[in-house]
């Protein structure tokens, strides 16, 4: 498809005049990293799958922190300390609102998704036993492959892994079958990073409980584009980072059902996890301190707090309609653009487009996108294994976010017909 510059502006107010929500990327102003130019360009930030930019006010929050309530929490009895600790436990506060957990015990704060999951894997894994299953799939990021497979290797427990249909859609027949008496937990990506699925959690989550099998999702990716409500999944634990939902690298929340957090030993040991140490014996704190070792970030876990805010206050409602509506736009390029494979073509998806072209390799689209300011990922996507699935080395990213626009989308392809002046029609 040849960018036309007149086309691209009707497909624009086409598809604005059927999305309403497109008023969400007006919000565009508010992250003052989209005003920047690349190679000349002004810059078409396409990777928010790897991380999403940040709003002024996620980035003021962290600032006024350093600047005005700076102490260590839960250990001072000085003011300083006292309104940092206000501070951070509200955050939580957010949190547990933002995914309508039951208490606010059950709102761990971690280094991001990848902590999260290791957490559950070492803690709650602690109770694996030679023979013991872990059943994950095979569209999992290697964040909730590897933590399990560490975990088999301490236990002896097997991993099973359900398989992906070509469409990129988890087989639920099989999934139900390989749910078996040894099974301990279910370990499931909510959205995946590398294909856009949404998986029908829900339903999975129901199949596994009926079994008294727990589920851990892995919401890493479903947080910045869909309401979550963990009461409403019924899942067990629930694992997402800050950095993909417009909040700061190096944090995240891992959800945790209380009475299996009650019922789960610690897995780092340091301060503010212990109620009592002596060299004889040592007592834990109460939730969620207990899983909080050591000083946290609480500049970052006070600004994802703004993040959350500034998400709902947007409404994850609003968000997911833009964004499909970018999906969609993008999706149908796709499929009329010459040579482009589509890898993930699930009939739920969220704004993830990943694709191949034809035998051009997927790092030299990413450095002609780069050369016209457009970012996407591109390479396995920490998901090897999903690649050998479908066959690829690697794929191009697009992953979109609330302040995209159909202009970018339009860029992209205009980008992608760039490649194709490059290599012709390899
Ligand atoms: N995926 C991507 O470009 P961390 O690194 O802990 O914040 O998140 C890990 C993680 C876990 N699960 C899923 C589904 C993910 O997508 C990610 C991070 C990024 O796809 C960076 S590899």
């Amino acid at each position: 498809m040849r960018d036309d510059p007149k086309e691209r502006a009707a497909l624009g107010r086409a598809a604005n005049a059927i999305a309403p929500a497109d008023g969400i990327a007006r919000r565009r102003a508010d992250f003052p990293i989209l005003a920047r130019t690349v190679n000349d360009r002004p810059l078409v930030y396409l990777d928010n799958g790897a991380t999403s930019q940040k709003p002024q006010c996620v980035i003021d929050a962290e600032a006024h922190y350093y600047a005005h309530l700076n102490a260590n929490v839960h250990r001072g009895v000085h003011r300083l300390s006292q309104e940092a600790t206000d501070a951070y436990e509200a955050a939580r506060d957010i949190a547990r609102d933002f995914i309508n957990a039951a208490q606010r015990e059950e709102i761990v704060f971690v280094r991001g998704t990848t902590e999260a999951i290791n957490l559950v894997a070492n803690s709650f894994g602690a109770r694996f036993r030679a023979g013991d299953e872990i059943l994950i799939t095979g569209m999992e990021h290697h964040s909730n492959i590897v933590p399990w497979q560490l975990a088999c290797e301490r236990s002896g427990a097997v991993l099973k892994v359900v398989p992906v249909d070509d469409s990129g859609e988890l087989d639920a027949a099989a999934f139900e079958s390989l749910l078996s008496p040894r099974t301990r937990i279910v370990g499931l990506t909510h959205v995946s990073n590398a294909l856009g699925t949404i998986n029908p959690v829900r339903e999975l989550i129901a199949l596994a409980h009926a079994r008294g099998v727990p589920v851990l999702l892995d919401g890493a990716q479903a947080v910045p584009h869909l309401a979550i409500d963990v009461q409403a999944l019924d899942c067990d634990f629930y694992a997402f980072s800050g950095h993909k939902l417009y909040g700061p690298t190096g944090t995240g929340v891992l959800y945790g059902r209380r009475a299996l957090l009650e019922a789960m030993p610690p897995w780092q040991g340091g301060g503010d996890m212990i109620r009592q140490v002596s060299f004889a014996r040592t007592t834990y704190n109460d939730l969620p301190y207990r899983f909080e070792a050591g000083t946290p970030n609480i500049a970052g876990a006070i600004a994802l707090g703004e993040a959350m805010r500034y998400v709902r206050d947007l409404g994850l409602d609003a968000i997911a309609a833009h964004e499909s509506a970018l999906l969609r736009d993008a999706t149908e390029r796709a499929r009329a653009f010459p040579g482009l494979r589509l890898i993930g073509t699930a009939r739920e998806k969220a704004a993830i487009l990943s694709f191949v072209l034809q035998d051009v390799h997927a790092h030299d689209v990413g450095s002609i996108l780069d050369h016209e300011g457009v970012a996407v990922r591109t390479g396995h996507h920490c998901a090897m294994p999903l690649m050998e699935r479908f066959g690829v080395a690697a794929t191009v990213r697009a992953s979109f976010a609330l302040y995209n626009t159909h202009e970018d989308v339009a860029a992209l392809f205009a980008a992608l017909d760039k490649v194709r002046e490059v290599f012709g029609d390899a």
